[in-house]
């Protein structure tokens, strides 16, 4: 009888519990969100069977029973398209999935045993686990909610170094044809906003991430609408507001200045209301060792847009988040990803390298009391680590397949444990060579540390 009553209560307590989770990835393009959430549905999927989580503590103590997917909540946002992704890692050769362009989402529902006092299992429980991949462009236009037009385009403009302004130049001198209070014609105005575009596609091929506004870069469904059809305007400053608040509606300045206004209302705060607002827990992807490939001025670059990315998760009382959105957030990841293009040795500097380019937001978000924690990881690993011998000595290595197939032997470098310094450039002691993915067979996907992140973000949910 009181055994029974026991179980009866253990169960109460279970249905209470809450069973759910919307869990966001980030990053900036080709960060590897893509990878993440395909590695991650592919690993909860061979949970229990042949999946290595060692390290999420439901999965070592064999309660975790497995995943299935189950219709998305949203049905206005595209499905992560996951079979499509698997598809092109089982082809031959391999390949990387395509790349993905806006916001998707998948929801699992995880079968795990709850856990008793010493050990005991307890009963069957379910977690639904919502998934959603978004781009880390559209993060760094929360800025843009704190300016207006004029404040904004200033800001655009001085910002710039000099490799940077290499790319906006030609788009500039297209302007400078103009006058802020000249009536543009509509499709003279489109031109000028699709050469600006162009101009951020450029800065972004050559690795510049710290572009605005993101979703120029990564459109979604808005391509080509007039929304994004608006542009920094050069040559005018705080000083000229006077004057230019007094031209009128048909002017080049107020026409901006209105379109500005409304993909600051249509375009940027609906992101933040529908979608980031209720996000439980969140990874943010950071593509370090790429930048670190990428020299010095992309990889100062990538620094200030993380930094302005990660404004998005500033929660102390008085930031511009909290006031406007009042989100949720209640724990967050960041990784250094593609660990797999370095050999182990070099993964804890990857850590406390990643840890310094964001120390700045690591502290204020410890200071508003968001729990964060910072890893190394490969989501699909296309390596293997090696050793060699040169000159005697033993020395660590990688083996893998180069994109075109050709077997590699290589020792990619050492990565610097803190912010490098000039020394570290002029050495350019790095070379990274990208690798194509491993032959995925029936088996889990290959991976390095998944299961710390995945422990780390959602190991409490599964007690
Ligand atoms: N070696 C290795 N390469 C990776 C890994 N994850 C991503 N990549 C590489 O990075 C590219 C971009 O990744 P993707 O997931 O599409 O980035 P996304 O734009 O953030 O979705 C891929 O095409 C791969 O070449 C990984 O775990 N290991
Ligand atoms: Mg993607």
């Amino acid at each position: 009888m009181r055994r029974q009553l026991t179980h009866e209560f253990q169960n109460l307590i279970d249905r209470g519990r809450d069973r759910q989770l919307r869990l966001a990835v980030t990053g900036l393009s080709r960060a590897g969100k893509t990878a993440f959430l395909t590695s991650l549905v592919n690993q909860l999927r061979h949970a229990g069977i042949d999946a290595r989580l060692d390290l999420l503590k439901s999965a070592r103590e064999e309660r975790l029973l497995g995943a299935q997917r189950v219709s998305q909540p949203d049905l206005g946002i595209p499905r992560f398209p996951y079979d499509e992704a698997m598809t092109s890692l089982e082809a031959s050769p391999p390949q990387w999935p395509e790349p993905t362009r806006g916001i998707s989402e998948l929801r699992l529902q995880l079968r795990y045993k709850t856990r008793r006092a010493r050990g005991l299992l307890g009963d069957t429980a379910t977690l639904t686990l919502d998934l959603i991949d978004y781009p880390g462009e559209w993060l760094l236009d929360l800025p843009l909610l704190e300016h207006d037009f004029l404040s904004w385009s200033e800001a655009q403009l001085k910002g710039m170094g000099p490799a940077r302004q290499q790319y906006a130049q030609a788009w500039q001198d297209a302007v400078a044809k103009h006058s802020a209070d000249e009536t543009v014609e509509e499709s003279r105005l489109a031109e000028l906003a699709a050469h600006y575009a162009d101009s951020l596609r450029q800065a972004r091929e050559a690795g510049f991430s710290h572009l605005q506004p993101g979703r120029f870069l990564l459109p979604g469904e808005l391509q080509g609408a007039p929304v994004l059809q608006f542009f920094p305007l050069p040559g005018v400053g705080e000083d000229d507001r006077q004057a230019l608040e007094a031209l009128p509606a048909s002017s080049l300045y107020q026409v901006l200045k209105k379109r500005f206004r409304f993909y600051q209302q249509h375009v940027v705060k609906p992101f933040y209301r529908e979608h980031f607002r209720r996000f439980d827990r969140q990874i943010v992807l950071v593509d370090v060792l790429g930048a670190l490939n990428a020299g010095p001025e992309r990889f100062e670059d990538l620094s200030q847009a993380l930094a302005t990315l990660m404004r998005s998760f500033d929660y102390g009382k008085r930031s511009l988040m909290n006031r406007l959105f009042s989100p949720r957030i209640d724990r967050l990841a960041i990784a250094a990803t593609k660990a797999d293009h370095v050999t182990p040795d070099q993964h804890a500097n990857l850590v406390t390298l990643l840890e310094s380019l964001l120390a700045e937001p690591i502290k204020d978000l410890r200071f508003a009391n968001v729990p964060v924690r910072a890893f190394s990881l490969a989501s699909i690993r296309a390596t293997e680590p090696r050793e060699v011998e040169s000159d005697g000595k033993r020395q660590a290595a990688l083996r893998g397949h180069g994109l075109d197939g050709e077997p590699l032997l290589v020792y990619p470098g050492d990565v610097p444990a803190k912010l490098p310094e000039p020394e570290f450039w002029r050495r350019q002691g790095f070379a990274f060579t990208p690798f194509r993915p491993a032959a995925a067979g029936p088996a889990a996907l290959p991976h390095i540390r998944m299961d710390a992140a995945l422990e780390w973000l959602m190991g409490d949910k599964l007690r």
